[in-house]
């Protein structure tokens, strides 16, 4: 029997809103290799990943990917091989720091160089172990994008240069090695990155020790701890432990204050619809992809799509200390999402311990940020506010991308990434005149599944999603559009300040990787001889 989620839905056998059983045709992830008895949600403590402050620095910073040894399962079980960017810790030269997140202050362009110090192949998959670096939401030169075909093979390095001329974000970097990107970032290749400005300065949000990453992600684990790699038949890859900065439903210790969380999804595959618990827990979200929102917006839930990231501040002021217990608990936890694939704890993501008392909390949520304005004129790096300000009737040309699987293949208007290769990187999807605007439609006529949409180099405002308002919270900049089942997403966006070739992508990883893939054009076509050609400047020696 061949039964999907909908037949197994309608003939009652789901009915219980908690147990959900493994579809038949991901049952090959629960096979003989796969973990008997997950971890124990809530029960593990929350991870903060480590920092890498380059704020008032040098603005030089090596990174070396390696493998390294995880106790992701938990005390007594096996360790875990991951794949991580690791870094010596600036303040003391005997720690090596794990995925961490590096800090920059706008204006402050860096220097990162990538050592590629993986093994040689990938142990499980045999595959050679390239990399490229892309780091998500900058707008760098194409040589220094992470262009897929601009790879570093192991033992190899490549200086990246990042300009940091945009305003505040949560960046995130992660492997973009073509053909490999959804092995590698399952493998562990993702951290963040956050760009620091005045404006957030001086807005009066958390900062410091109250501004902490989420990145989400699921996994499939064997007995032998090893990461469990199913990705059905190239289409998803749907995990049944949910870890937040690394570790399964983690436990946070909480004060009753504000506290700001960059939600970052690092899945593959999985979305997630994120609520909490509480209802006297409030969630403001406060910036998209691509930075500040105009104003903050309060919502009661968020859905966010792989690569998606949201700012939220939670206020945990309002939890009334309970009568007996030392403790309030608040869980944030995720709903159901079209084409998710939930097991028995796919809809818990973590907890709060809120302690008792009260404690001075000078952090506020201001009215607004910004007003969008009209963005100046010519190709120069774009603020939140001109973002913004953009309008579908400053546009002077319109296309349309069509995302849809054609014989097996994820393609883009009908073509793959291999189509590009074979033309000597020359063929584009689209060829934006250096700071024109332009309004695209992504269109994804399936109701099999949702493709989140990533634009490199710029920042887009979505108009509309079948041709109706956004959701109140991703009316902020963006750099991923989330095109759902049987949706019409259209964007406008200003192109620039680089010219040259960028990618475009769907942001599922394994439709990605088989191929889903094109790139743009701003301005001429200068050939390989391009002195900011993606493969052929600054290549990896
Ligand atoms: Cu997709």
């Amino acid at each position: 029997m061949d039964l999907s989620r909908r037949d197994l839905l309608k003939l009652g056998v789901l009915a219980s809103a908690s147990l959900y059983l493994p579809l038949e045709r991901f049952a090959r992830a629960k096979d003989m290799r796969s973990l008997t008895a997950l971890p124990t949600p809530f029960t593990a403590a929350f991870q903060r990943p480590p920092d890498v402050d380059l704020r008032g620095s040098a603005g030089r910073l090596e990174v070396t990917m390696r493998q390294v040894q995880a106790p992701i399962l938990g005390p007594g079980r096996p360790q875990t091989n991951l794949w991580a960017y690791t870094a010596t810790d600036p303040k003391d030269p005997t720690k090596t720091l794990i995925n961490p997140t590096i800090h920059v202050n706008k204006g402050q362009p860096i220097e990162a160089t990538q050592v590629n110090g993986l093994p040689a192949r990938h142990p499980v998959h045999g595959y050679e172990s390239w990399v490229s670096v892309h780091l998500h939401g900058s707008a760098s030169l194409p040589q220094y994008d992470g262009y897929a075909n601009d790879v570093i093979k192991p033992g190899q390095r490549k200086v990246y240069k990042y300009p940091n001329a945009q305003g505040a974000r949560t960046l995130w970097y992660h492997d973009h090695g073509v053909h490999r990107t959804a092995k590698n970032a399952y493998a562990g290749l993702a951290a963040q990155y956050h760009l620091h400005d005045q404006m957030e300065r001086d807005s009066g949000i958390p900062m410091g020790q109250y501004d902490i990453p989420l990145i989400l992600r699921d996994a499939l684990f064997a007995r032998d701890g090893s990461l469990l790699w199913d990705d059905n038949s190239e289409s998803s890859l749907m995990g049944d432990v949910i870890l937040v900065n690394g570790v399964p439903w983690p436990v946070m210790q909480v004060e009753k204050r504000r506290y700001r969380f960059r939600i970052l999804n690092a899945s593959l595959s999985r979305s997630f619809k994120l609520s909490v618990s509480d209802p006297r827990v409030k969630m403001t979200v406060i910036a998209t992809d691509g930075g500040f929102m105009p104003k903050p917006v309060q919502v009661s839930s968020l859905r966010i799509g792989m690569a998606e990231r949201y700012e939220v501040i939670l206020d945990f002021t309002g939890v009334v200390d309970p009568l007996a217990a030392g403790t309030a608990q608040v869980l944030l936890q995720s709903g159901e999402v079209k084409n998710n694939v939930d097991f028995a704890h796919t809809r818990k993501i973590m907890k709060f311990n809120v302690a008792r008392g009260t404690v001075a909390d000078t952090s506020q949520i201001p009215s607004y940020f910004y007003t969008p304005t009209a963005p100046k004129p010519g190709s120069t790096y774009m603020g939140p506010d001109e973002v913004m300000g953009l309008t579908e009737a400053m546009a002077t040309k319109r296309r349309t991308l069509r995302f849809e699987r054609n014989n097996g293949m994820w393609t883009v208007n009908g073509a793959t990434w291999d189509s590009v290769v074979a033309s000597g990187y020359t063929n584009v999807v689209a060829d934006p005149a250096p700071g024109s605007i332009e309004v695209w439609d992504f269109v994804n006529t399936s109701g099999g599944w949702f493709h989140p949409i990533h634009v490199h180099l710029i920042d887009f405002k979505i108009l509309s999603r079948n041709g109706r308002a956004p959701f109140a919270y991703e009316q902020g900049p963006k750099d991923v559009a989330y095109v759902g089942e049987g949706e019409t997403v259209r964007v406008v966006a200003k192109f620039g300040p680089h010219e040259g070739k960028y990618m475009i992508h769907c942001h599922n990883l394994v439709h990605e990787d088989h191929d889903m893939m094109q790139q743009f054009r701003v301005g001429p076509e200068k050939g390989a001889a391009d002195p900011d050609h993606p493969i052929y400047a600054a290549p990896a020696a």
